[in-house]
């Protein structure tokens, strides 16, 4: 753990009747079995213990409970809608920590069309997020598979990605402005509108991403878009990813940047998805080695990209780019596509163990990266199951491996490690990252002082210290121990 995680105390009866006291008794969670859907990540890999879990409903109750912890030396672990997948939103099993669930405050506060943003509570879900924009005829582009049950103040603080990347940004590039609770409880309204802003360091731009280290963020102001008019969205069989990549440039030089989606699976991923997913059919009459799910969207006459999806993929199809294809006919069509490729992840689990990773390389590099990768995987564990999918328009490529059909669950997840340093060493080759959109939280945090440059490292620190003196705020997560 964290030097700054010896320098807390586990909170006294007398400390937690205090943070009861903000946000009353009905909000201040304190017996194991109500507390434990707070306690464990999705796939059951992290599972902590707290004190408490506390529920605030306003931005002053969130206020008092950081000041009350900081005098108090409490660690408060901020929590969203506990999606995250490298455990950042997950106490230690100490059961000495407090979690702070941002969950009620899912208020949209303000939306303006004319200036195409849209103010809201850290807590709001952001399928109900891309519902207030679509109301007033605007897009939120975030788009991520757990958008039913994820919260805004969570994807902020992860800077999360997802499908939509390539055209919009990651999550950073969505906010213009934040409102966070500093560790000392002192409230930062920086809710500003504007476009631009050049009036010294970008601070909210600390905040986003640093997974809850640096303060807890309360409220933002994101950018919305004009919501496409047009839209069409294929599945395309092929042989190798080096046709997909060929098929992106493609689509991009003529659907003039129109490309909103761009996924990759392997056949092994339409397998499982066809075998766990409930009502799924393949949507190709015959098996392919790969698949991409193409989306073109923007505004103009509905239809016309649909031709345009049509002339792309007759020349691939022309110039042996792509073996079949299908066009969805309707929404619902195109609904069904994405299910198939979001849920991917879900599936896996059932596939038995499986080992996780979140990388990203130049989007050129992605077929070289899969051709390195999924030998290195097959000559450590012989049999083991290689799923490198994702979202190559952005060069973001889940390598995620499950186990060999058969093998031993424990046995597989406790070969993690050797995969890490097989998988890493291949990322590193293409000067990728280890971690493209999911962060760093638990899981990554001791690789660090390995991928960063000592300066950088030593700036995180000092902004750690700075922001966060006696190391409250989620403590050992992001950073490890400085020794
Ligand atoms: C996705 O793109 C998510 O589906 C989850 O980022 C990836 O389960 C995963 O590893
Ligand atoms: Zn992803």
């Amino acid at each position: 753990m964290d030097q700054t995680v010896n320098r807390l105390r586990p909170p006294t009866a007398e400390t937690l009747d205090r943070l009861e006291a903000v946000v009353g008794a009905r909000y201040a969670i304190r017996d194991d079995e109500t507390m434990q859907p707070y306690m464990v990540e999705w796939r059951d890999k992290y599972v902590g213990r707290a004190a408490m879990v506390l529920r605030p409903g306003s931005v002053a109750e969130v206020s008092q409970i950081l000041a009350i912890a900081n005098e108090t030396l409490t660690a408060i672990v901020p929590q969203g809608g506990n999606t995250g997948l490298v455990g950042g939103q997950i106490p230690f099993e100490t059961g000495n920590e407090v979690v702070l669930s941002l969950g009620r405050m899912n208020t949209v506060r303000g939306i303006d069309a004319a200036d195409n943003t849209i103010t809201v509570d850290a807590g709001c879900v952001l399928e109900a997020i891309q519902n207030a924009a679509d109301d007033v005829d605007r897009l939120f582009p975030l788009r991520i598979g757990s958008e039913g049950s994820c919260q805004i103040g969570g994807n902020i603080s992860t800077n999360a990605g997802g499908t939509a990347v390539l055209a919009y940004g990651n999550t950073r590039d969505l906010v213009l402005g934040l409102e966070v609770v500093l560790a000392d409880g002192r409230i930062w309204n920086g809710l500003r509108r504007l476009r631009k802003d050049n009036t010294g360091y970008d601070l909210k731009n600390l905040f986003i991403g640093a997974e809850g280290t640096l303060g807890v963020v309360t409220g933002a102001v994101l950018k919305l878009f004009p919501k496409p008019k047009d839209k069409a969205t294929a599945l395309i069989g092929l042989k190798a990813p080096q046709k997909a990549l060929d098929l992106l440039g493609l689509a991009q030089e003529r659907s003039g940047r129109r490309v909103t989606g761009f996924e990759l699976i392997p056949r092994f991923g339409i397998d499982i998805v066809l075998k766990h997913g409930a009502n799924m059919r393949d949507p190709l009459a015959s098996v392919h080695p790969w698949y991409v799910l193409m989306e073109l969207s923007g505004g103009g006459t509905a239809g016309a990209l649909n031709d345009t999806a049509s002339e792309i993929l007759e020349h691939a199809l022309g110039h042996d780019l792509v073996d079949d294809a299908v066009i969805a006919a309707s929404d619902a069509q195109a609904g069904e596509l994405w299910r198939m490729r979001e849920v991917v992840s879900e599936v896996q689990k059932l596939e038995g163990g499986s080992i996780k990773y979140d990388v990203s390389v130049p989007v050129s590099c992605v077929p070289d990266f899969i051709a390195a990768v999924e030998p290195a995987c097959e000559a450590l564990e012989p049999g083991c199951r290689p799923i490198p999918y994702g979202h190559m328009g952005d060069g973001n490529i889940h390598c995620n491996v499950s186990q060999p059909i058969g093998a031993d669950k424990a046995a597989f997840l406790g070969r993690w490690s050797e995969f890490d340093e097989v998988i890493h060493e291949v990322v590193a080759r293409f000067s990728g990252s280890i971690s493209a959109e999911h962060g760093i939280g638990r899981m990554k945090r001791d690789f660090m002082p390995m991928i960063k440059d000592p300066v950088e490292l030593d700036l995180m620190y000092a902004l750690k210290d700075r922001f966060d003196p006696n190391g409250i705020l989620n403590p050992g997560k992001v950073l490890p121990s400085k020794s």
